[in-house]
């Protein structure tokens, strides 16, 4: 135990402590007082202990534990004693109970009703939603994922990277921007590392990816739009094609899902879920075959539209049924869908089409990215296009006239891959603290 652990946890104790003094500490989750004895059940980080007293051993304590409100705070310190009745297979016989802080009553959210609160209750008291074992999981999981994306990219030479998030100009559209004061003039709220990302590939630092909030004011209110959102970039220099960039974008996706499925075990049984591996390489959709996929599946949609949220979740349905895949490409996204996205590479031999593409998980997006142009004349063409005023992303370009080579990346939405992976209805459930037009606090 390190020496500022003061606490033995639920995790840590084994059947060799039994018959020794134990200290432990955690929330009051239920007290069940039969007349002479008391069951007290304290929920710690990983598990629930009983606390077992008797009223003819201690009178005072007895009284004590009676009088704790749920969800308290305490630290019992007592004999740990092997229990054939109490869950964990052990129970306290406590000699020393400190109240170390005192819930108020009625709690705002339950912590063990049956009952399901509504999500906006429960993330209006996130720290007592938090305190159910199973969202905890989510998070838990989320911290796995991240983690096998980290050791993954690593592994492949990836360097970590941290750009600003306050900055001049944006990268994906005016309509999503968050303007904020920077001492006496505008600035925005980085929507995406892209010009930053894009600008290492000219120095040498040419593999590497960001784990960081980016932002987007998004007018709509969906269960897959919020307006802070962590945003894993890759970029990666002197690829061939948009090619290259996916098969990055799909060994994240599977070594990540293999560390869940290795290191977060106990989490998964907590929310009854197993995680299938998938099968590489993932299948590879061309838009234009996606759309007659959606036409036949009912929708009417135009080529050259964007397949939306209805397109996207017709498209899984089709995928699923006949190919049983939940992971797949969209790829060849027309470049009159992507003419916004001012930086993509058109195929040389048919302009009208770009190497974009699109990952997509269970019916949702959660990867979009591809090749870019590098050639600063065709760039500053595209950008023109785009009616960009090409003064705010001097910066950004005067990369492409030094030495800037062939490069490409993706942006990977962490939570909305999540979400897919655990089967969750929202995106907001995702994450701790979710921002959304409505949503500023907590
Ligand atoms: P794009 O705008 O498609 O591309 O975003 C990339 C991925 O980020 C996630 N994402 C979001 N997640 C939650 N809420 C949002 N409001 C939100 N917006 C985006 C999605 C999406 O697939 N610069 C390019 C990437 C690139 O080309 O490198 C970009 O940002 O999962």
């Amino acid at each position: 135990m390190p020496q500022w652990q003061h606490i033995t946890y639920s995790k840590e104790i084994t059947p060799a402590l039994f018959g020794q003094q134990v200290t432990v500490g955690g929330w009051v989750q239920d007290v069940r007082n039969l007349g002479a004895i008391s069951f007290l059940q304290l929920r710690d980080r990983d598990g629930v202990i009983q606390v077992t007293t008797l009223k003819k051993r201690n009178k005072e304590l007895f009284d004590l534990v009676a009088s704790i409100p749920r969800e308290s705070v305490v630290r019992v310190t007592g004999m740990l004693k092997e229990s054939k009745e109490a869950r964990a297979g052990f129970e306290i016989l406590p000699d020393k109970i400190d109240i170390l802080s005192k819930a108020e009553t009625p709690l705002p959210l339950g912590v063990v009703d049956k009952v399901g609160a509504d999500l906006d209750t429960r993330l209006n008291n996130r720290f007592l939603d938090l305190r159910k074992e199973e969202i905890r999981a989510i998070f838990q999981i989320e911290a796995k994922t991240i983690e096998g994306i980290r050791r993954f990219l690593m592994s492949e030479g990836f360097i970590e990277v941290s750009t600003p998030k306050i900055v001049a100009a944006g990268a994906e559209g005016g309509s999503t921007l968050f303007p904020i004061k920077y001492f006496d003039r505008g600035a925005y709220l980085a929507q995406s590392p892209q010009l930053y990302k894009q600008n290492l590939m000219a120095t040498g630092l040419d593999r590497i990816f960001e784990i960081a909030h980016a932002y987007r004011a998004e007018a709509s209110d969906t269960v897959r739009h919020i307006a802070e959102f962590i945003s894993l970039d890759v970029e990666m220099a002197f690829i061939e094609s948009s090619e290259d960039v996916m098969a990055v974008a799909e060994g994240i996706v599977v070594n990540s899902l293999e560390h869940v499925r290795e290191h977060a075990k106990v989490e998964l049984q907590k929310l009854g879920l197993e995680i299938e591996k998938p099968s590489i390489p993932f299948p590879r959709v061309k838009y234009k075959e996606a759309v007659e996929m959606v036409r036949a599946a009912g929708l009417s949609i135009e080529h050259g539209e964007d397949l939306g949220t209805e397109g996207e979740k017709a498209l899984g349905e089709v995928m699923k049924r006949e190919k049983n895949c939940d992971l797949y490409f969209i790829t060849e996204f027309p470049t009159a869908l992507k003419r916004g996205t001012f930086y993509a590479k058109r195929f040389e031999d048919d302009p009208e089409t770009t190497g974009y593409f699109d990952l997509d998980y269970k019916g949702q997006e959660i990867v979009s990215g591809g090749q870019r142009e590098h050639r600063y004349d065709v760039l500053i063409e595209q950008m023109k296009e785009n009616n960009l005023n090409l003064d705010s992303f001097d910066f950004y370009l005067k990369a492409f006239r030094f030495g800037m080579p062939p490069h490409g990346g993706f942006g990977f939405g962490v939570e909305r891959y999540v979400q897919k992976m655990l089967n969750l209805g929202n995106i907001r459930e995702a994450v701790l603290y979710p921002r959304d037009r409505s949503r500023l606090i907590p």
